[in-house]
């Protein structure tokens, strides 16, 4: 599992079977996080689809300045260069297009029964086993890029979690009781990244949409919403917006949009 070269890139390029992401792909046995690296890539005119992927992160972000746990030779980190040619409004639409792709693959491989949590988290058994960390750049109007941050929890042990987790947390390795080939999942990954992506460019938000629904598992649940400074909102779950925003239909039978908080399922 610890070998420098297991994610070798040209070996890796060289098998996949993808249209646009990976067809450039870097392996950075350190680095401070795979998304500011993409970042500076982007700003000196990579290609859309280039990818990087870490053994190890240093500084690795998770969203709101929190941090993500990165230690070496158990996990993937990676992140995805999009330059997608759509307004900057939808932008959020490429985390539920990753969100499912991630889901996917664990389904896939593993057969693990995946749930995603509004906005960018990936749970099984009810503990977090994937985050989530897109970022764009972008005028007012135009989108420059997207970089999509995928931080997997593959072979990770339960005393390498962070302390003070503000969430249970898993890896696919506790969850199926045997050791992940890393490689085989990265390359299953951006197979899956590409398919999706690929059908998002054609057929738009819809297919991606359903999907993230059904894989929603507070669909149709009547839920709280904490967004702090005691504002709370109940209501049942009726779906996603265009924009990523949360669909929530109040006792009132209004729908209030959430773009921002902690869901919940209501209990009692
Ligand atoms: C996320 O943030 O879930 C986004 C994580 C994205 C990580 C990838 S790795 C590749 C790319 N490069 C980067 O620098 N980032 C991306 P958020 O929802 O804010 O969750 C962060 C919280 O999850 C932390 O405050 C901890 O409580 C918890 N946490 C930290 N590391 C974790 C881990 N490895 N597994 C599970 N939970 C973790």
């Amino acid at each position: 599992m610890n070998a420098p070269d297991l994610f070798a890139s040209a070996e890796i390029v060289a098998e996949l079977r993808t249209e646009i992401i990976g067809r450039e792909l870097m392996y950075l046995p350190e680095v401070d996080s795979t998304n500011t690296w993409i970042r500076e890539l982007a700003e000196t005119g990579a290609q859309e689809g280039t990818v990087a992927v870490a053994d190890q992160q240093t500084a690795g972000r998770g969203r709101l300045g929190r941090r993500w746990e990165s230690p070496a030779g158990v996990n993937l980190y990676c992140s995805v260069l999009l330059r997608p040619d759509i307004p900057v409004q939808q932008a959020p639409q490429l985390t539920f297009l990753s969100a499912v792709a991630v889901s996917d693959t664990l389904k896939e491989l593993y057969g693990l029964q995946v749930e995603v949590k509004w906005p960018n988290d990936i749970l099984v058994r009810g503990a977090k086993i994937a985050g989530l960390l897109n970022e764009m750049s972008a005028e007012t109007e135009r989108i420059h890029f997207v970089v999509l941050g995928l931080g997997i929890n593959l072979n990770m042990n339960p005393d390498q979690f962070p302390a003070g987790i503000s969430y249970p947390a898993t890896s696919v390795a506790l969850e199926t009781g045997h050791a992940i080939d890393r490689r085989r999942f990265l390359k299953a990954l951006l197979q899956r990244l590409d398919g999706c992506y690929l059908e998002f460019l054609e057929k738009g938000f819809g297919p991606i949409r359903r999907r993230w629904e059904s894989l929603c598992s507070v669909m149709n649940q009547s839920v709280t919403v904490n967004q702090g400074q005691a504002r709370e909102f109940a209501g049942t779950v009726v779906g996603l917006d265009p924009d990523g925003a949360l669909r929530l239909q109040t006792p009132d039978g209004c729908i209030e949009r959430i773009l921002a908080g902690e869901v919940r399922v209501r209990t009692g």
